[in-house]
């Protein structure tokens, strides 16, 4: 299995629900090393260039104010099988469609408030964790 690079991020609801520790808790309990971590406030533009590939699409909009609407927390992790694994632990997009016992099925209050980002392939792992980080900012961690 491969070793693989995935970007977390704790999103603007889960920061104001003050459930950035649980949610850590949950993501290091899975296996996952924390290799960057920080605290930003993305301006709306910086939102559409992070979601450039859901320009267009009718929730578009609605994404990019939720996400520069306050504090968020980019999380680079590394883990075998990182991008897959996560997506696990984190669940469906739509809360109400996420596996009982995922983060956005005990958390998240609907699929546009969906308390975290997960990379969706190894390729979007490293250009998101890009997004945020460069590369002597990611740290080595049990790797
Ligand atoms: P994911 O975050 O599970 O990778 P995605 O890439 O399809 O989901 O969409 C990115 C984000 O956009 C998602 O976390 C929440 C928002 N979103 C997606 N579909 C939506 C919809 N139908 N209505 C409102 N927001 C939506
Ligand atoms: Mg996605």
């Amino acid at each position: 299995m491969a070793h693989e690079r995935t970007l977390a991020i704790l999103k603007p609801d889960c920061v104001r629900k003050d459930l950035i520790g649980e949610v850590l808790r949950r993501i290091q309990e899975a296996g996952f090393s924390v290799c960057a971590l920080k605290m930003v406030n993305m301006t709306k533009a910086e939102a559409e260039g992070f979601y450039a590939v859901h320009e267009g699409k009718p929730f578009f909009d609605e994404l990019t104010d939720f996400m520069s609407s306050g504090p968020c927390v980019p999380v680079v992790l590394e883990k075998d099988n990182a991008i897959a694994d996560f997506r696990e632990l984190i669940g469906a997009t739509n809360p109400e469609e996420a596996d009982d016992g995922t983060i956005r099925s005990d958390f998240a209050d609907s699929i546009g408030e969906n308390i975290v980002h997960g990379s969706d392939s190894v390729e979007n792992g490293l250009k998101e964790a890009g997004y945020f980080f460069p590369e002597h900012e990611i740290v080595a961690n049990k790797a």
